[in-house]
This record gives structure tokens, C-alpha cells and sequence, in this order.
């Protein structure tokens, strides 16, 4: 017969064999059961000892107390490796993973209307104009009486402006930023040099129209202030904006508050002059509007005519967007698509 030490060391392999390929709480209780539970393997062979002589009760008896502390000890060790497995596997996850790169938050820019808009004010600071802005709801009168535009001029219809619905107030959404330079006459005597820029409306939408878009016009009023300044001015402006030795060109043109007018093309900066689909073939490409200021406009700021001259100028900003960066529809400025915004 085999000694009782004998089967209680074959008993602790087996027990601690199947407590660590136990797979779950269920399987290791199995395992517990078969081999140190009341009814186990060990506790069977514990039950004899008591019938053993008193040697042999202290010996079998050691055994069987280590045996079963043995595999207690596994069962517990097992046991919480299970409950843990089964706990992170509940969570989802594994550990957490600390080297995995964080998520950033996308870095946005500016629209490009906004930076063109801010190129075309910074480049004119820099030749020593100040900035002024005004309201984007104007009187009739600023918008249109004081700039030499009369209630019947063809300037001012229905197409163009829009009227605020309420007739008896005169108001409209200002067509051009022209406004702020009468408010900036009435407000200080010359000499001035001021650009305006802003949010301009007129009922208009195709490839080249928004009924919103905006514009920087200028002006500088003084003694003895000629085109031949204009053009300095212009030529500089278009150097720094486009690059420096462009070409320009100043086609005789009309305004109802400039007198002589003119519109100024530079050479086409796609091309270089050689003629391509964005200048039509022109090699020109026009880009502002300008001239001396109407010596009537002066008359509804009280500045005296015979004194001073001055010459004004304005420009689409958008219009200006769409060559540096090719677009050809202004639409899309507006449209709020990132697909679009984003490339710029
Ligand atoms: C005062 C006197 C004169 C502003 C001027 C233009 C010529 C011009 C257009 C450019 C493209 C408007 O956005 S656009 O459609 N503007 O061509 N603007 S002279 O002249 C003024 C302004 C104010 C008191």
C-alpha cells in the first residue's frame, strides 16, 4: 500500500496542475472540490489520521496540513489573476497605454478675405495712412447724397442697394466704406490720409459678385496733393502687395465723386503678360478704382476746393483673394466649407 505522504505529495502536484490551468472561477472551484474542499482529496486522507498511531498522526497529519496550505495558497493566487483578467476584459481595454500620442486639437487659421484685408491695411499704414471704420447701416445721406450721387443717379438703383425697410429713416446697407471718408472730413480739416476698409452690401451674386463682400478704399486731402502723387502711391502699393517693379496701367474711367477717374490693371501676375485665361488674354489684370476727388464733395464737408485737393482710391478685397490664390468663384468664400477654407 502506498504510504499516505507518498499520495499527498501526488495529490499537491495534481491539485496545483489543475488549479493553474484553471481558465475560471467555476473551473478552480472544480479543482478546490476535487482536491482541498471538505470534501477533497486531502481532507479524505486528513479524516484517517486521526485513526493513526501517534507517530505516524504527526507525520501524515504535517503532510496533509502543508499539502492543503499549498494548494490554498495557489488557489487564492489563481483566483485573483482571474478576477482581474475578467476585469479589465469587462472594462474593454487593456492597461492603459501612456506612449500612445495624445489626440490634438486642430489648429485653425484665418479666412483668407481676413488676411488679404489685413495685408492691403498693413502695406498702407506703412505709407502713412491711418485706419477708420464706420457703420455698416449708413444714412442715405452719407452713402449717397454727400458723394455727389443725387436721389435720381442710376447709382442708386433698386439692383444695386439695399434699402432698410423703413423708408421714413433713409437708411441702407452702405454699397461702399465711401461713407467713413465724408465722416472723416466733417470730423478733422486736412491734411488726411485714411484708409477705410469693411463689409460692403449690394443685390448682386454671381462668380465675381456677393451681396456681401468688402473693400479698403483711401484718401488724402491737402495743399497741392496732384494724380501724379496717386500714381506714386498705387505703383508703391502694388509693389509691396504683388510683388516690387510690377507694371501698371491707368485707364481713363468715371466715378460721380472722382474727377478725372481712372482704373488701374496691373500686369497679369499668372502670365506676366503673355496672356492666359485669368487676364482674358489681356495680359492686364484690373485691380482698384481711384481719382481726384470731386471738388463738389468737398463743398458738403466745408472744405475749400481752392485750397485743397485730394485723391481717393477703393478696391475689392475679395476680388484681390481670388488672384493671389486662383480662385474663381467669390461664392465660395462664403460658403463655409473647411474643405475649401482649409487650403488657404
Ligand atoms: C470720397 C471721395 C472719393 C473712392 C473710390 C473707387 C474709385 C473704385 C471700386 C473698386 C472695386 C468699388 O469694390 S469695387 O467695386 N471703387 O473704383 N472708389 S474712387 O472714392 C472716393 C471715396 C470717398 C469722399
Amino acid at each position: 500500500m502506498t504510504d499516505p505522504s507518498d499520495r499527498l505529495k501526488e495529490l499537491q502536484e495534481a491539485g496545483l496542475r489543475a488549479i493553474s490551468a484553471a481558465a475560471s472561477e467555476s473551473d478552480l472551484l472544480d479543482a478546490k472540490g476535487k482536491y482541498f474542499g471538505k470534501k477533497g482529496a486531502v481532507s479524505e486522507i486528513l479524516k484517517t489520521v486521526a485513526y493513526l498511531p501517534a507517530e505516524e498522526k504527526k507525520r501524515i497529519g504535517g503532510a496533509a496540513n502543508e499539502a492543503r496550505g499549498a494548494l490554498e495558497a495557489a488557489f487564492n493566487a489563481r483566483l485573483d489573476e482571474i478576477r482581474e483578467r475578467e476585469r479589465l476584459a469587462r472594462e474593454g481595454s487593456g492597461l492603459l497605454d501612456v506612449t500612445l500620442p495624445g489626440r490634438s486639437a486642430s489648429v485653425g487659421h484665418r479666412h483668407p478675405v481676413s488676411r488679404t484685408l489685413s495685408d492691403i491695411v498693413s502695406v498702407f499704414q506703412r505709407l502713412g495712412f491711418s485706419v477708420r471704420l464706420g457703420p455698416e447701416i449708413e444714412k442715405d445721406y452719407y452713402n449717397f447724397e454727400a458723394l455727389n450721387i443725387p436721389k435720381d443717379h442710376p447709382a442708386r438703383d433698386m439692383q444695386d442697394t439695399f434699402y432698410m425697410d423703413w423708408p421714413e429713416m433713409d437708411l441702407v446697407l452702405r454699397t461702399h466704406t465711401s461713407p467713413i471718408q465724408i465722416r472723416t472730413m466733417e470730423g478733422m480739416r486736412p491734411p488726411v490720409r485714411v484708409i477705410a476698409p469693411g463689409a460692403v452690401y449690394r443685390c448682386d451674386s454671381d462668380v465675381t459678385h456677393s451681396p456681401m463682400f468688402h473693400q479698403v478704399e483711401g484718401f488724402a486731402v491737402d495743399r497741392s496733393v496732384t494724380m501724379a502723387d496717386l500714381k506714386g502711391l498705387l505703383t508703391e502699393f502694388c509693389g509691396m502687395m504683388f510683388g516690387p517693379g510690377l507694371p501698371l496701367r491707368f485707364r481713363p474711367s468715371f466715378f460721380p465723386f472722382t474727377e478725372p477717374s481712372a482704373e488701374v490693371d496691373i500686369r497679369c501676375v499668372i502670365c506676366r503678360g503673355a496672356g492666359c485665361r485669368v487676364c482674358k488674354d489681356s495680359g492686364w489684370l484690373e485691380i482698384l478704382g481711384c481719382g481726384m476727388i470731386d471738388p463738389s464733395v468737398f463743398g458738403f464737408v466745408g472744405y475749400d476746393p481752392e485750397e485743397y485737393t485730394g485723391f481717393a482710391f477703393g478696391m475689392g478685397v475679395e476680388r484681390i483673394a481670388m488672384l493671389r490664390h486662383g480662385i474663381n468663384d467669390i461664392r465660395l468664400f462664403f460658403e463655409n466649407d473647411i474643405r475649401f477654407i482649409s487650403q488657404f
